[in-house]
């Protein structure tokens, strides 16, 4: 599958929710969730290799990795974490990932492409899923 693209965010289920499960207080949340809802999603791909900048006007992140080898990044809520990308389908991957110190709800997430060209990024925290779905800008 190719990922590779300018991607803007058509909906959004549960953001809020998610950083509530994760702990960030109530004021940390509003702003979060503000800028959430706007963010730019930027992907370049060289095969299994995936590089993925997601901006908003409060945080932004990059990240690379490759499908099946360990990297680090960061939890939503910007805690350092081990992950572990996987394929789950030949059009999904699944990612979870590991504190690196300390304790907190468990945490993954998924970034599948659809049939119809949407990219479904799920981000989890226990049972708590926020589902958010892009469109190639
Ligand atoms: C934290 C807590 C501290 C204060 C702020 C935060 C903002 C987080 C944001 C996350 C955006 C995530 C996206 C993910 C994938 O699409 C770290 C929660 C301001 C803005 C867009
Ligand atoms: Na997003």
């Amino acid at each position: 599958p190719d990922f590779a693209g300018t991607w803007e965010m058509k909906s959004s289920e549960n953001f809020e929710e998610l950083l509530k499960t994760l702990g960030v207080n109530v004021m940390l949340r509003m702003i979060a969730v503000k800028a959430a809802s706007k963010p730019l999603v930027e992907i370049t791909q060289d095969g299994e290799t995936l590089s993925i900048k997601t901006s908003t006007t409060v945080r932004t992140t990059h990240i690379t990795f490759t499908v099946g080898q360990e990297f680090n990044e960061a939890t939503v809520d910007g805690r350092p974490c081990t992950s572990f990308p996987r394929w789950e389908t030949d059009s999904k991957i699944s990612c979870d990932q590991t504190l690196v110190k300390g304790d907190g709800p468990k945490t993954s997430w998924t970034r599948e492409l659809t049939n119809e060209g949407k990219l479904i990024l799920t981000m989890r925290a226990d049972d708590t899923i926020c589902t958010r779905v892009y469109e190639r800008q």
